[in-house]
């Protein structure tokens, strides 16, 4: 996707921290005279970057204000173990594909890989999500429960609810949950969520959890094929939202919700899922591999499992599909 050239031009401030970056250069490249670059660079500085001029060779970042590395994130920490460990990158094909190597080699739970792009973030099946540079929270979390691969998906449900407790803490919006793994504000996707699992037959060794949060996009900065379906927390309020701050709710509420679920069970999870749900009660239509059906959504069961009434009044639970709202 194009980005504009200001996008661009913090892009490559943000990935060249050694290399400065020539504003003749870019002036060139985009046709664009020198004032306009130096217009982007203030307009930057004014957004809390810190930008030295080096003559005749160019600009280089020395600071950002919303960087999510370890000491951003740290400052808002509230967690014995989530976040404690925090793997940083600029930019990377999938934070999924990072956290099940460091899960392989035995990182501990609650481990965060986070990116501030990913090239090919993938979504469920062999879907792509989009993770444009610096204006989301990709990442990946590494968690050691003690589950069965049967009870794994919960961890979506333990994972959506946690979520939008942190988008309703920082914010004050009230998302909805679209079982099993979408954040939705007034019916546009917000966050999506991707469970994997590394596991023996009857034990799992580590879920990676993948977070994919639109924070600060404007409703351009999107493709056009999801503009219809995706938003941001700044289209919603106006206001740019710092991020490190989210990041660190969302692991306050994991970490929390995590050890409920380990505690206690699905059954609070469950409780506290359905406050969210916008499913529950509707005619829904839920596409799977080989065939769609519709029917009433009951809501889920004790196993996390989502329950459909179909016309004739049999109950079917579905494990695994993609649910649209009908009328
Ligand atoms: C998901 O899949 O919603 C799971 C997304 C998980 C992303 C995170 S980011 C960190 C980690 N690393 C990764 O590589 N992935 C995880 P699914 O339910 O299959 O939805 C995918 C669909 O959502 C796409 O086919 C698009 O229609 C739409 N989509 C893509 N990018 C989007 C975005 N940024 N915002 C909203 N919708 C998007």
């Amino acid at each position: 996707m194009n980005l504009s050239a200001k996008d661009e031009l913090l892009k490559r401030l943000l990935l060249n921290k050694e290399t400065p970056i020539s504003g003749q250069e870019f002036a060139d490249e985009y046709g664009l005279s020198r004032t306009a670059i130096w217009k982007y660079i203030k307009e930057f500085e004014m957004d809390g970057y810190e930008i030295t001029s080096i003559r005749k060779k160019g600009y280089l970042l020395t600071s950002s204000p919303d960087i999510l590395n370890a000491a951003n994130i740290q400052k808002y920490l509230m967690t014995e173990s989530f976040g404690k460990t925090i793997k940083h990158f600029d930019t990377c094909l999938s934070t999924q594909l990072i956290a099940h190597d460091e899960a392989q080699n035995g990182a501990d739970s609650g481990t965060i890989i986070i990116a501030e792009e990913q090239t090919a973030g993938r979504g469920r099946l062999t879907r792509k999500w989009n993770s444009q540079m610096g204006k989301g929270i990709w990442m990946s979390i590494i968690i050691r429960p003690n589950l069965t691969p049967q009870q794994a998906p919960q961890m979506t449900l333990v994972a959506a609810v946690a979520v939008t407790r942190a988008i309703q803490e920082l914010t004050g919006i009230e998302a909805d949950i679209k079982w099993p793994n979408d954040i939705l504000i007034k019916g546009k996707k917000v966050t999506g969520i991707l469970t994997e699992l590394q596991s023996d037959p009857d034990q799992v060794k580590a879920v990676i959890l993948g977070i994919g949060m639109n924070v600060n996009q404007n409703g351009q900065d999107f493709p056009t094929e999801i503009q219809g379906i995706a938003t941001s927390l700044k289209q919603v309020t106006g206001q740019t939202v710092n991020r490190a701050e989210l990041a660190a709710r969302v692991f306050k509420f994991l970490e929390l919700y995590t050890k409920m679920y380990e505690k206690h069970g699905f059954a609070p999870i469950k409780i506290l899922w359905e406050g969210f749900s916008n499913t529950t009660g509707k005619r829904i239509e839920a596409v799977m591999l080989n065939e769609t059906i519709v029917g009433k959504a009951l809501g889920i069961s004790d196993e996390g499992v989502l329950e459909i009434e179909l016309q004739d009044g049999t109950v079917r639970g579905i494990y695994s599909a993609d649910i649209n709202i009908r009328n």
